[in-house]
């Protein structure tokens, strides 16, 4: 099949409507997904660990007749150190040159978000304090998209954030294990690694069993099957969020190679049939070249029929009026990335108000900060930049507000929480405000 990528002209009268529907994405509430979850979730919840057994030996068909016991999915600090220590020392390095970049960034977020207090005159002390979670679950994917990188985006903003226990999960298909998937959770810190996954392994993650504690939070991506059980345990526990498939924006004003931009959407484009990948331009001359460098290219990759996919189902080349329209569509757009691929980055950055991780200048290409920039990799898709933001040590914390009053303040703000109170029917709050009152 050869890649079909829709070429969008901005001042075509019907622009918008096309651009709404390329990016409409309704991640599919399938019924008869919602409905298994629901039943293995209360299977786990009242059957612990008995079930969570039997549905990983059924669905992750884990060889010689399953597994006897959940004993059998822990994965020890040693196996987990010895995976490590058998990588090729190029992986091994690599890996640990991304995790310490990765710290070091998200060391930057701590230090932002230490709590506050202050005094007012009357001797009032307000503030907030800020605490890590206790224990968190990281769920890690195990088919096509077991990443690595994943591991040590999830777990190192946790660590840093001060959590005590980070629980990972991973399903082990027909009982093989990732060994690089092992090797990250190694140099990440991570405290138990548990070979099970799908829905089961939120439930056990949520609700606790008799082996596995419950967690206070759940994040980490993962397929229809964990973000239905996802939802569906917000509350009982929280949730970073529900990630939708990748996408890249690319904002170009006609200087960079053609090919190097071709290849940056491929990159995300080979994530995933339904990843999008478009790209904003006011050159129309610039657009054919690109158009010409991905015929050329997509035959020499790997994964050129997922790309081809997701370039001609989901993918797009628009040619703008301009660099400032480029700027307001890419605001509508809210891209999870977006490349500024300009002569100029800084300047059109600052008209950017929503997307998940705005990549500068033309050296930076989105697969550096997949890997090794620092910032995290899980980011808000579908358009909910708009409101969200990137996985961060924030996510791995929660503040309680401080309240200290002074005699003086108590007589002060009595009144005023009195006479609010009164207003709203409320004896008992008004008098606890009045008896401090020194009539
Ligand atoms: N681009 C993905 C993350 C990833 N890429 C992992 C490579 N490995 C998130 O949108
Ligand atoms: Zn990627």
């Amino acid at each position: 099949m050869a890649v079909q990528i829709r070429k969008l002209d901005s001042t075509a009268p019907d622009f918008t409507q096309t651009l709404d529907a390329l990016l409409a994405f309704e991640a599919e509430t399938d019924d008869a997904i919602e409905s298994a979850v629901a039943r293995i979730l209360a299977d786990v919840k009242k059957r612990g660990d008995a079930a969570v057994l039997e549905y990983t030996n059924t669905f992750d068909r884990i060889p010689n007749g399953g597994a006897a016991s959940m004993a059998a999915f822990d994965v020890g600090q040693a196996e987990l150190d010895a995976a490590l220590a058998a990588l090729p020392d190029a992986q091994r390095d690599a890996l640990r040159v991304a995790a310490e970049r990765i710290r070091v960034f998200h060391e930057r977020q701590k230090q932002e978000l230490n709590g506050f207090t202050f005094t007012e005159p009357d001797g009032t002390v307000l503030g907030q304090r800020v605490t890590p979670l206790d224990r968190v679950g990281i769920y890690v994917p195990g088919g096509k998209a077991a990443y690595p990188s994943s591991v040590l985006m999830n777990a190192i903003p946790a660590k840093v954030a001060g959590v005590q226990e980070i629980v990972m999960v991973v399903p082990t298909p027909s009982g093989v294990k990732n060994q690089m998937v092992l090797a990250a959770a190694s140099i990440a810190g991570v405290t138990r690694v548990i070979t099970i996954g799908g829905a089961q392994a939120v439930g056990a993650l949520a609700y606790g069993t008799e082996s596995i504690p419950a967690v206070d939070k759940i994040v980490g991506p993962g397929n229809a099957y964990v973000a239905a059980a996802k939802r569906r345990v917000f509350g009982t526990v929280g949730i970073d969020m529900i990630a939708g498939p990748s996408e890249i924006l690319v904002l170009c004003d006609g200087t960079t190679d053609p090919d190097w931009v071709a290849m940056d959407l491929f990159s995300q484009a080979e994530h995933d049939e339904l990843a999008q990948a478009i790209l904003l331009c006011p050159d129309a001359d610039y657009i054919a070249r690109v158009e010409e460098s991905i015929h050329k290219l997509l035959p020499t990759m790997p994964r050129a029929a997922t790309i081809t996919t997701s370039l001609t189902d989901r993918g797009a080349l628009v040619k703008v009026r301009d660099m400032e329209e480029a700027c307001t569509i890419a605001n509508a757009i809210a891209a999870e990335h977006l490349e500024i691929s300009a002569e100029e980055p800084l300047k059109w950055a600052d008209r950017i108000r929503h997307a998940g991780a705005m990549f500068l200048g033309r050296f930076s290409s989105e697969s550096l900060g997949d890997y090794c920039c620092g910032p995290n990799h899980v980011l808000p898709t579908s358009r909910t930049a708009r409101f969200s933001s990137p996985l961060g040590v924030y996510d791995f914390q929660k503040r309680s507000s401080i309240i200290q009053v002074s005699e003086a303040g108590a007589q002060t703000l009595g009144k005023v929480a009195a006479t609010l109170a009164y207003g709203e029917g409320l004896q008992a709050h008004a008098r606890s405000a009045e008896l401090r009152l020194k009539s």
